[in-house]
């Protein structure tokens, strides 16, 4: 699945001196390849703003075809007609997500272990979410930071999913989580945070498109 290689994740949480708006223009100049909404945390938006924020978002990404994935709210998914939905273990069961969305749309779920990876597979998840690989500035409440191996680990237990690293990725530890085994990266701080987010960007591209 070459769209999860460059998987930007972000929220107006994660937006320093740039509208959420901008922040993506700008991801998706540089050649980001996939889209997370991910309003999360003490500084996200209310319902309404979410949703409001969600549809601009969306049309972004619609007018220039990079997959929109709605972080851990079915019915904002639902109702922006996102391309899938990305949950958590601690978030809405991933079965019943699949039930609800159907065959057609994208589920990625975030897992630490084997077990867990197992069982997302079960429900229907189509990619899995891996971390967090390196110390992150951008979740409040992450699990324990996991080994690079975990990735080898999960295709020796014949999980034959994509797998997309995250956590404290950025352009100088990219390749090594890449030759480490994962299929793709995804990304918040080291994108929303570049002073310069399309040129950085187009670096993070070409180092994914090397595997
Ligand atoms: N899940 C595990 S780490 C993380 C999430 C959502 C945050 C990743 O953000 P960053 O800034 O790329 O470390
Ligand atoms: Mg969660």
């Amino acid at each position: 699945m070459e769209f999860l290689k460059l998987y930007f994740i972000m929220g107006s949480q994660d937006c320093m001196d740039r509208t959420p708006e901008e922040t993506l223009a700008l991801a998706i100049e540089g050649g980001i390849t996939c889209f997370q909404y991910r309003e999360k945390g003490t500084r996200s938006l209310g319902e309404i703003e979410k949703y409001e924020l969600g549809k601009k978002l969306r049309e972004l990404c619609g007018k220039h075809r990079i997959p929109f994935i709605v972080n851990d709210d079915l019915p904002l998914a639902i109702a922006l007609d996102a391309d899938g939905v990305h949950v958590g273990q601690d978030d809405e069961n991933a079965k019943y997500i699949r039930e609800t969305i159907g065959p057609n749309k994208i589920l990625g779920v975030s897992t630490h272990t084997v077990e867990e990876g197992l069982q997302a597979v079960r429900d229907g998840a189509d990619y899995l979410g891996i971390g967090p690989i390196y110390p992150t500035i951008s979740k409040e409440d992450t699990e324990k930071q996991q080994n690079l191996d975990i990735f080898t680990k999960f295709c020796n237990t014949g999980i034959s999913l994509p797998l997309v690293a995250i956590g404290g990725i950025n352009s100088t530890n990219g390749e090594t989580v890449m030759k480490a085994g994962a299929n793709g990266l995804a990304i918040i701080s080291d994108i929303c945070r570049a002073s310069h987010i399309p040129e950085h960007t187009k670096l993070l591209r070409r180092l994914v498109d090397e595997f």
